[in-house]
């Protein structure tokens, strides 16, 4: 295989462990903390896991490994997006199941959690594994977006793993995928399998995380690689002195990224789902305060700037989602085909008018035409609009113009404002993981392996005290059901990891509220550079500033 300089060095990058396990596994012990109980809901909970319920939390210490003599077959799955860093996670349970025992072995099932059901797999061994240290990507085994959640299909999971002998099961994903890692643990535990069912945080997004999980891995990486872009279009804006910029980030039901990347490049505007759903905010005060900084800083002389948009933005907009509620309706069955036979849009608008309430069309008559059309484009699966598709980045920047014009024509607007559009999401979900991921996704991985060998299972690998130097982290395991609490998903309450928005008293919101009213108008950009592997410490390890803040790390 052709690998380039850089791929050739990570190859040979040692990730660091905490403390605890850096002595090796025969120097892993375990020391056992309270029973636990799930964060809302417990009664329920407890009735759908009794035999996965309210373990105990656990750390592991530097102590003589008393774990019982067994040989292992591990199976591990890649599930959702992807993330960099998941190929360390591999990497670090490859070399804890054979340090642990030569004779161990690493299945890995390909293209998700559809890989153990069709038992598509591959044996990892030195050669292969190495191929892969410290790299972005999932390419390794591919990830999937099957869902395992059906006991149909966990009856096919306990074949295949009666069939390769497996001892336990990695699954490297992000809430919905551990919540289903807990449902099968629960199975597994219950029909006495023998199969024990480890989970390890992933998500780009940021949204897993609560008091035991401080951060899913990806989003380190992801983050300060769109930080680097936003900072070289800031640079760029600010040289050319001509442009708008309107980036959308990723991040589908969460604002963490947004937040990350403004925390991180200081833009003039950054909106936050969260706080617009709050606020309920409409599209019009949207559109007025970004129009504000516009027009301020025109008035002194600076008719450039940049906003940063989140991808569920539209979401949050209560009138928005309401109007996607009503087209979902208005669209419904075989009304689809009757809305594509209308011939011109003019008559389609006709149609649409018709079948929404007198609210929903106000709210979509101020679309810009080409958003208006991306509403009745393409349908999902169930027939919904496909939220992620609207462009966001567009809506904003041409309402934005809409409302300067009407200012200008009222004499209180003077300026130019010409608009780019970006969206930044895949570049980042594959880059070469930062240090920080890198050795955060290989502890998880080698954690997940003790958790294994001490015969848990239901559990999330969990390594926190992140903010402080890796020696100082600390490793152990928590079990899923403590993370959970019962939500309504398609008409029915189901046991669920609860998904961590940002919260608006948190300290990285506080921060960025505290200082957004003079990015809005000065031009206070700071320019993150490309993520940097080797050199000092405090710029090639440090953590995101949301994590920072949340530590009380940086004030
Ligand atoms: P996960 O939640 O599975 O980690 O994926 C997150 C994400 O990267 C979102 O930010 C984005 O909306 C989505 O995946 C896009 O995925 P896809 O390309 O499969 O639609």
């Amino acid at each position: 295989m052709n690998v380039s300089p850089l791929q050739k060095a990570r190859y040979s990058y040692s990730p660091k462990l905490p403390g605890m396990l850096k002595h090796g596994v025969a120097e892993i012990c375990v020391k056992e903390g309270a029973e636990t109980a799930s964060v809302a809901d417990q009664e329920k909970i407890k009735a759908l896991f009794p035999n996965t319920y309210g373990k105990k939390e656990i750390t592991f210490e530097k102590g003589k490994n008393n774990s019982a003599v067994k040989k292992q077959v591990v199976g591990v799955i890649l599930s959702g997006g992807q993330a960099p860093g998941g190929h360390n996670v591999i990497c670090g349970l490859y070399d804890a199941l054979k340090a642990a025992d030569k004779e161990n072995v690493l299945y890995g099932f390909k293209g998700g959690p559809s890989g153990l059901l069709e038992d598509d797999y591959v044996v990892f061994d030195d050669k292969f594994i190495d191929a892969y240290r410290n790299t972005g990507g999932f390419d390794i085994i591919g990830s999937g977006r099957t869902k395992l959640e059906t006991t149909e299909q966990f009856a096919v999971v306990e074949e295949v793993a009666k069939k390769h002998g497996l001892t336990a099961i990695v699954i490297i994903g992000g809430d919905d995928s551990n919540t289903n890692a807990a449902v099968l643990a629960e199975y597994m535990a219950a029909k006495n399998t023998g199969v024990q069912v480890i989970g390890c945080p992933k998500t780009i997004d940021g949204d897993l995380k609560n008091e035991d999980i401080e951060a899913s891995f990806g989003f380190d990486t992801a983050t300060k690689t769109y930080s680097e872009l936003i900072g070289n279009i800031e640079r760029d804006a600010n040289s050319a002195k001509k442009y708008w910029h309107f980036v959308k980030v990723m991040g589908r039901s969460a604002s963490h990224v947004a937040l990350e990347c403004a925390l991180e490049t200081q833009p003039n505007i950054c909106l936050i789902g969260e706080e617009v759903a709050a606020k309920k905010m409409s599209l019009a005060q949207i559109t007025a305060q970004i129009a504000d900084s516009v027009e301020k800083r025109a008035a002194n002389g600076d008719n450039f700037g940049v906003v940063i948009i989140p991808e569920g933005i539209v979401e949050f907009v209560p009138e928005f989602s309401a109007l996607i509620k009503e087209i979902n309706e208005l669209l419904a069955g075989s009304k689809t085909d009757e809305f594509n036979a209308i011939a011109s849009w003019k008559e389609k608008v006709n149609f649409i008018m018709n079948g929404l309430s007198a609210e929903a069309y106000a709210v979509f008559e101020i679309l810009p035409r080409t958003i208006q059309q991306q509403l009745f484009l393409e349908r999902d699966p169930h027939g919904n609009v496909q939220v992620s598709l609207i462009e966001s980045e567009t809506l904003f920047a041409e309402m934005v113009k809409a409302e300067l014009k009407k200012r200008a024509a009222a004499g209180t607007y003077k300026g130019k404002f010409a608009t780019l559009h970006h969206f930044f999401g895949y570049e980042g979900r594959c880059a070469f993981p930062s240090n920080f991921d890198s050795d955060y996704c290989y502890s998880l991985g080698y954690n997940a392996f003790m958790l294994i060998q001490y015969g848990y299972t239901g559990y999330l690998s969990k390594v926190s005290n992140l903010s402080k130097p890796a020696d100082e982290w600390v490793a152990g395991g928590m079990p899923i059901t403590k993370m959970m609490n019962i939500e309504r998903r398609n008409g029915e309450d189901k046991p669920v990891i609860r998904k961590a928005l940002v919260e608006l008293d948190g300290a990285p919101f506080k921060y960025f509220e505290a200082h957004r009213k003079e990015w809005a108008v000065e031009t206070a950009f700071t320019y993150p550079g490309a993520i940097q592997y080797y050199g000092p410490s405090e710029v090639c390890d440090r953590t995101t500033v949301t994590l920072a803040l949340e530590k009380g790390m940086l004030k």
